[in-house]
């Protein structure tokens, strides 16, 4: 892996021992699958195996897995376009992931979803590619929970491209005044698409846009999983507690492009911009950490290895899954009458 900073002396030591039942290794574990997954499935959408766009996630995976870490199995996700990071990072099997961007019948969905997931094993219930759509979707998931109180919190991730949509501030306003158990996870990478934000927003301090609606806010640094992680325990706390939703602004940077076809777009970050960032990676930043902390290089050098493996043979489940039978195509459009 190219996340293979030296330790910086500089830094202060970081307690590499589980704590709060956040295990830093383990989110290390996490972001190397997340990172190299990606990297594969570039590469498989450039020689035509993987079927539908892919919107890279590379640079931003310490969202995903300090949120994630945060969270019990019995809560809620929604995710959008770019999210296969939020996918692995709740736990989703990496090869029924695989199979379906292959479009394969042993894929998630069965082959007809492409990046657009949902995984009812892992209450992963919708990656919308319409922006902000999802939003209403995780409020609705929240206040059902709420309704039948079982203590879950539902959680969603957008970009800040989503609050141009009205009906997010519907929704922001709909969360606050009926305290919804809601995690609002804003992913600020700078851009919407080819176009940056500060061209088309007024306000690009997404979080003083949440506040205007009065709801509690956690800036944090989008990189720094350990942050993103503090920030999403007292998030789901206060939801878990009935205080209501949160927003988090995690800042971060997309290293590559917004997506890719047979091509990636053509699309081009401010070189200056972007080796700034790569310096901030967040992988390269955990690793340093955990080094700092005392984990040997060659448990760190075992993880990058083992997610390489886990990776090929994710790829080679969904080459050898067969295509789906053509009359799927008319099955699981309409939900069965409860
Ligand atoms: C309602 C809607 N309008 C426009 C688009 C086209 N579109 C796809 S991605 C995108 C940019 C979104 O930017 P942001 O929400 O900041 O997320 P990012 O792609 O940066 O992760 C746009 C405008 C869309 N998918 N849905």
């Amino acid at each position: 892996m190219a996340s293979a900073l030296p330790a910086d002396p500089a830094l202060p030591p970081v307690d590499a021992r589980p704590v709060d039942g956040f295990d830093p290794v383990a989110a290390y574990r996490t972001m190397v699958l997340i990172r190299t997954y990606e990297e594969r499935i570039l590469q498989a959408r450039t020689e035509r195996e993987v079927i539908g766009p892919v919107h890279p996630y590379i640079g931003q995976e310490a969202v995903a897995v300090g949120v994630c870490a945060a969270l019990e199995p019995r809560d809620h996700l929604v995710s959008h376009y770019r999210g296969h990071g939020h996918a692995l990072a709740r736990g989703v099997d990496p090869d029924a992931l695989t199979a379906e961007l292959f479009g394969r019948a042993d894929g998630l969905c069965g082959g007809k979803a492409a990046a657009l997931v949902s995984d009812p094993a892992t209450h992963l219930l919708l990656s919308s590619g319409i922006v902000g759509a999802g939003i209403p979707v995780a409020a609705g998931a929240a206040m059902t929970s709420q309704v039948k109180g079982d203590g879950a919190v539902a959680v969603v991730f957008f970009g800040e491209g989503a609050l141009g949509a009205g009906v997010v501030h519907e929704t922001l306003t709909l969360a606050v005044v009926q305290r919804l158990p809601l995690i609002l996870v804003c992913e600020n990478n700078g851009y919407q698409g080819a176009t940056r934000t500060e061209e088309v927003y007024p306000e690009t301090s997404v979080a003083r846009i949440a506040e205007a609606h009065r709801m509690p806010v956690h800036r944090v640094d989008g990189n720094d999983t350990l942050a993103v992680h503090a920030a999403a325990t007292a998030a789901v706390a206060a939801a878990r507690a009935g205080q209501g939703p949160s927003f988090i602004e995690a800042s971060t940077y997309l290293t590559r492009f917004h997506l890719q076809f047979d091509r990636p777009s053509g699309e081009h970050r401010p070189a200056e911009e972007r080796a700034d960032w790569l310096a901030r990676d967040p992988l390269g930043r955990l690793r340093q950490h955990l080094l700092a902390a005392g984990t040997a290089p060659a448990v760190l050098d075992a993880l990058d290895t083992d997610a390489e493996q886990r990776v090929d043979a994710a790829i080679t489940f969904a080459r050898t899954s067969p295509w789906p039978a053509p009359e799927a195509a008319l099955t699981n459009l309409w939900a069965a009458t409860p």
